[in-house]
């Protein structure tokens, strides 16, 4: 019900504390699930700071709209591309959505159609709804990447681009997107990678001498990158990020805001008004982090990620659904169900996809709430279910 008189300020926040007592918080060591983290100290300083800039009106707010033009520079060089053209925008989904529409609005077929992995993340089933882009999904191989050669198969007259994944949602796998960036070539196709999870770890963990393929802008077939600073990027949920090659696939989806502060200026993003104080954000957590800064944080939950997936081999029971990639470790066990069921009760806040249950080797996870997680795994799997 809408209040009829107001309440001090300390009652509501007292009324909102005993609501939300519920929720898990990343610092209690129970989210072992999510692809969110607990941000950085430095960026919920900025939020708090430039709470009240919009990037929806940037001829007010000029300052912050350079800023945002800098993070999105940032991004580019870090995806191998001198300059880039795009937003920092609310999230995967968004970018991901806006992809699509800059393929489909220069493809300009009548029935078009895009190519995706059948591990693709659920925000393209949006995408294809509301842009009514069918989607023609191809199979995945025995390691859980895509099939190059379905994709192949799969083009047509009516496809409008190709999607591979640096990073796939339920196992962390990277695409060989080498290999579908040529495909693109040879077909005259744009290539989209979503690398919402893995645009933050990937280039750290290769510079750190993981072996993985090539996955941005490196490679010529790639026209553009889906990569979320809210992910491994540690900045305060909305923050994704949007990154075209070039400039014509930000035109293909602008469209005119006539009246505005600074005149008539166009907008890329879903989003009309939008947080510049998220933007603000990611430009700080870049500058403050730099290269070194990220790389460190992608060892540690790195290296977390092979010592968990050891233990995890340890357990009779409990198998691994593939080696992690990145920092995903994913495992099955009999009774999936129900153990998922207990492993809830016990608090855990798990992400259970089909057929096994995903860990997320996020920053604020620690070895010792790891530790705790084995023993409740292991007395759960032990006993009679
Ligand atoms: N692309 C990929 C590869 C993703 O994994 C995700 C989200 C998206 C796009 C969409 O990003 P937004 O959610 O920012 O729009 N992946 C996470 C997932 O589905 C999202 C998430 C995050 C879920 C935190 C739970 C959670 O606690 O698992």
């Amino acid at each position: 019900m809408f209040p009829n008189e107001g309440m001090e300020e300390e009652e509501v926040l007292n009324e909102l504390r005993k609501k939300t007592a519920l929720d898990l918080t990343f610092n209690s060591g129970k989210i072992l699930g999510s692809m969110c983290t607990y941000p950085h100290l430095l960026a919920r300083k900025v939020l708090w700071e430039y709470l009240d800039r919009n990037l929806g009106d940037p001829g007010l707010h000029v300052g912050s709209q350079t800023v945002e033009g800098e993070a999105v520079e940032m991004l580019s060089n870090l995806l191998g591309l001198d300059k880039g053209y795009g937003n920092i925008v609310s999230g995967g989904t968004e970018a991901n959505i806006l992809a699509v529409r800059a393929f489909r609005n220069l493809a300009g077929v009548e029935e078009p159609e895009l190519i995706l992995p059948k591990s693709a993340h659920f925000s393209f089933l949006k995408a294809g709804e509301m842009l009514g882009v069918k989607l023609v999904w191809a199979k995945l191989r025995k390691d859980y990447s895509v099939d190059v050669r379905d994709i192949e198969d799969k083009i047509t007259g009516n496809t409008i681009g190709i999607v591979g994944i640096a990073g796939t949602t339920g196992l962390g796998v990277v695409d060989d997107i080498p290999a579908l960036s040529d495909l693109a070539l040879d077909y005259g196709l744009p290539l989209h990678v979503d690398a919402a999870f893995g645009g933050f770890v990937i280039p750290f963990a290769k510079a750190l001498g993981y072996e993985l393929p090539e996955f941005d802008f490196r490679l010529k077939g790639v026209k553009s990158v889906t990569i979320d600073p809210h992910k491994m990027g540690m900045v305060p949920i909305p923050a994704g990020g949007i990154i075209f090659r070039e400039k014509r696939f930000v035109e293909a989806i602008s469209v005119p805001a006539p009246y505005l502060a600074g005149g008539k200026v166009w907008q890329a993003t879903i989003t009309g008004t939008r947080p510049g104080a998220n933007a603000l954000a990611v430009w700080a957590m870049m500058k403050h982090l730099g290269f070194s800064g990220y790389r460190e944080v992608v060892r540690r939950t790195m290296k977390l990620s092979r010592w968990f997936a050891d233990e995890l081999k340890k357990i009779p029971d409990v198998y691994l659904i593939r080696e992690p990639v990145l920092n995903i470790v994913s495992f099955g066990t009999r009774n999936l169900e129900k153990v998922e069921e207990e492993l809830k009760k016990r608090g855990w806040g798990i992400s259970a996809h089909r057929g096994y249950i995903r860990i997320v080797m996020m920053p604020h996870v620690r070895r010792e709430h790891l530790e705790e997680f084995l023993e409740d795994l292991e007395d759960i799997t032990s006993s009679r279910l």
